[in-house]
């Protein structure tokens, strides 16, 4: 059944060139002094159990400036005469370790396939780093990354040698370089926008895929690995976040991930998933009834957030607050609640923040930025005002509505009891207007309907 949908998909696209990473190094390097030191550690493995580990997934920045993966990793930027050098410390080549593990670039693979300068087999960390470090001014990197990174940072900032009395060298700081970095990945390359595309299309393909398998008593897991599955048989490297696939009440539960209920006939499926390609997060949220038809009450909530949602996009502009699509999606809806008779407040009442009604039925967000991490990096309101948005930047859009009859906390109105729709689309921001990432995903109510239910 795979086959069939992933010949719709259009060719992978080419991988980020060694050259484009060298100018992400050169651009973050023109925020640097001379006597600066960047470090960027790979993370250490997650434990499943006893001696299993997750799959391993490196840090976005150490992606982002080298396209690296192995784990047992530390990059350095550092000025050497005038000229800037990328070096790169590497798990060492090692037959019996490769025979089990799979084979590792070593010191050549990072020389020859990526934007590094200088390789090193990463037990010479101490040695080398060690010289470099009391030779910087400022040194850049997060802590709590790598203890062997951050024991031998301090060990240079507490130094009290002849060097550092007679001509003061030797760090003077230690700076987080998240939010320089952050700043860079917030703006988006085409190479990048190409490889989002791509994570964008699987996804949709995958969402549509599940529709097409809804039926009465198809189980939630059974609809995940059906998304899961195809995420894996396109090429993707999995999923971008835990996949949430909720029916019935299971569905106004935003971060609903326990996956093991049957769907019946007459509940909406919420399904919110996305693929990671080469470390770049889709995010897609659809719903849509199990039976393929929306009942009066279902097509009344989901046209409503339908709305909202191409209200919100609509605002993703160039030089608008980051903050509009959200503003314009809170108003859309709290005017049709007020019209369904389901919010019995005037219009700014209903939207105010702290005597509203409105976030009793929708209390999250409507974006986040979308990049190497789904939630991705970049300041919402740097100094306090919120950004303005510029081409190249990427953003979901996902308005909902939630009426969860087992909560105490509110009077859920019957019509729309366990009724729980969020639509999420991905949106790059361009001089000519928003660009909907995943616009392959069916979204509207005929389309849905004559989807939902048929096999590809
Ligand atoms: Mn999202």
């Amino acid at each position: 059944m795979f086959a069939e949908a992933y010949a719709r998909l259009p060719k992978q696209p080419q991988p980020t060139t060694v050259e484009e990473y060298r100018g992400r190094q050169s651009r973050l390097t023109n925020r640097f002094r001379n006597e600066d030191v960047l470090i960027v550690s790979s993370p250490s493995f997650a434990v499943h159990s006893n001696d299993v580990e997750y799959r391993y997934r490196t840090s976005s920045d150490l992606l982002y400036l080298t396209g690296w993966t192995e784990p047992e990793s530390v990059y350095v930027l550092r000025c050497v005469d005038g000229r800037w050098l990328s070096s790169l410390f590497v798990q060492p080549k090692d037959t019996l370790k490769e025979i089990w593990e799979g084979r590792r670039p070593g010191v050549e693979g990072a020389l020859q396939d990526f934007p590094i300068d200088e390789a090193f087999n990463i037990d010479e960390l101490a040695n080398e780093l060690g010289s470099w470090l009391n030779e910087a001014k400022r040194v850049f990197v997060r802590g709590g990354v790598n203890q062997e990174v951050d024991d031998l940072v301090q060990s240079a900032v507490r130094k009290r040698d002849r060097a550092r009395q007679h001509f003061g060298t030797g760090p003077v700081s230690v700076e987080d370089p998240s939010g320089i970095i952050a700043e860079l990945r917030l703006r988006k390359s085409p190479s990048e926008i190409e490889q989002m595309v791509y994570a964008s299309k699987v996804a949709s393909i995958a969402h549509e895929l599940a529709m097409r398998h809804s039926r009465e008593g198809v189980t939630e897991f059974q609809l995940q690995s059906i998304i899961e599955g195809f995420f894996s048989y396109a090429g993707a490297s999995g999923w971008s976040y835990p996949s949430i696939v909720g029916c019935g009440e299971n569905a106004t539960i935003l971060h609903y991930t326990a996956n093991q209920d049957v769907c019946g006939d007459d509940e909406v499926i919420l399904i919110d998933a996305g693929a990671e390609y080469r470390g770049y997060a889709s995010d897609i949220t659809r719903s849509w009834p199990i039976s393929g038809q929306f009942s009066d009450a279902q097509r009344e909530i989901y046209e409503l957030v339908l709305r909202s949602q191409r209200a919100a996009i609509e605002v993703c502009k160039v030089g608008e607050p980051y903050t509009a699509p959200h503003e314009a999606a809170r108003r859309v809806l709290a005017e049709g609640l007020i019209e369904l008779g389901i919010i019995d407040q005037d219009l700014e009442t209903a939207l105010d923040p702290d005597h509203g009604d409105l976030k009793k039925w929708y209390m999250h967000n409507t974006s986040h930025w979308i990049g190497l991490d789904v939630h991705d990096v970049g300041v919402y309101k740097p100094g306090g005002e919120p950004r303005l948005l510029e081409a190249g930047m990427c953003l979901t859009v996902e308005p909902g509505l939630y009426f969860g009859a087992w909560r105490p906390d509110v009077d859920c109105p019957e019509r729309y009891s366990n009724i729980g729709i969020r639509i999420e689309d991905d949106v790059l921001v361009t001089g000519d207007g928003p660009v909907i990432l995943t616009e392959d995903c069916p979204k509207t109510v005929e389309a849905i309907e004559s989807i939902v239910g048929v096999p590809l």
